[in-house]
């Protein structure tokens, strides 16, 4: 069975982006894949968050990955620092990866560019993602359109270090969804929807079904009043057809052809949407009430993790040349 491997960060509510970018597709997957699903701490901490906010936010998108439908007894489900072969990985990876690569990300530049203060660990971050994939000889990774450059580089890294040191790890490939892949925040739809930016553009998958349909009302669009998909020339109106094609399994072009009004078009998505997200929100609710079946789950999860990373950390080290850890 092909192995897919994804991660998502507790670096704050979720919103709609993740759920139709990512992790919709997460759950299609583990039916028929061996699926590999982890909150990726560590790199929440690249912008330092406050403690007891990371802990809460990392209990919160574990339970938010169960809610959205990620079925720990199909599923590993587990807590990237519990799984200490990431950290240790990610030196090769960062051993391997050239600084002009890591310099070109966009993510990096976007992010740095926001930042007061630039960690070390937030220009190095596709080298522990590298380490995340690689470690579970992933094929797949299933993501939104805002990884692709970076799943391209854990690639380059994984075909590097092959040629270095013989055949060590699995090539994965990305697999970006045809609609929902890029989600743009309502207010400024020339930027992605994001968790980090604080938004009224921002649709969280937990919010209140009022609030979600007045931020679809008061979304940007633009003024000549013609429903058509193109996102370059119109992006906000093009965002809202992507939204509701994604939600609704249509195609945006036909989804278009039904609009001649942005009213419309704009309280059909809030609908679809809220259709969507309100058996999440009540799954929330219920496994909320239970934070010690979170705990064991992903304690369970950590464990099968370790195992396989266990193993191809051994051969990386091996193959680069490290003496083998000798039992005591
Ligand atoms: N706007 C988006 N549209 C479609 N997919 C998206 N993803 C993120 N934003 C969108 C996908 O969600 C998965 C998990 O994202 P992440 O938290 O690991 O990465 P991120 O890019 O850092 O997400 P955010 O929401 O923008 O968080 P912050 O603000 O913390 O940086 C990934 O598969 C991503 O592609």
């Amino acid at each position: 069975m092909a192995r897919v491997f994804s991660g998502i960060q507790p670096s704050g509510g979720m919103h709609l982006g993740n759920l139709l970018g990512a992790l919709r597709n997460w759950v299609a997957y583990q039916h028929e894949h061996d699926a590999v699903y982890c909150v990726v701490d560590l790199h929440a901490l690249t912008t330092a968050p406050d403690p007891a906010e990371l802990r809460d936010n990392t209990v919160a998108a574990a339970t938010m990955l169960m809610s959205v439908g990620i079925d720990p007894d199909r599923s590993t489900l587990f807590l990237q620092s519990s799984v200490s072969e990431h950290a240790e990985l990610a030196w090769m990876m960062e051993c391997t990866v050239g600084f002009g690569e890591l310099r070109r990300m966009t993510q990096f530049k976007d992010k740095s560019d926001r930042s007061e203060f630039v960690s070390a660990g937030l220009f190095t971050y596709p080298a522990l993602q590298a380490s995340d994939i690689l470690l579970y000889d992933t094929d797949l990774v299933p993501v939104g359109d805002d990884q692709r450059q970076h799943i391209e580089l854990c690639r380059d890294i994984a075909e590097r270090f092959n040629r270095r040191y013989g055949d060590t790890f699995v090539v994965p490939a990305h697999v970006i969804p045809e609609t929902g892949a890029r989600v743009m925040d309502l207010q400024n739809p020339d930027d992605k929807m994001s968790k980090s930016l604080e938004s009224a553009g921002t649709v969280g998958v937990l919010e209140d079904p009022d609030s979600v349909t007045r931020k679809f009302k008061r979304a940007v669009t633009d003024s000549d009043n013609e429903v058509r998909y193109d996102p370059a020339a119109k992006p906000g109106v093009s965002n809202l057809i992507g939204i509701l094609a994604a939600a609704t399994g249509q195609n945006p072009v036909s989804v278009a052809d039904e609009y001649s009004q942005y009213g419309p078009l704009k309280s059909d998505t809030a609908d679809a949407v809220n259709e969507l997200l309100n058996p999440i929100r009540d799954r929330f609710a219920e496994l909320s009430s239970d934070p010690a079946e979170i705990a064991r789950v992903l304690a369970a999860g950590a464990d099968k993790a370790h195992t396989v990373a266990a193993t191809t950390l051994e051969r990386a080290r091996t193959n680069a040349g490290l003496i083998p850890r000798q039992p005591t």
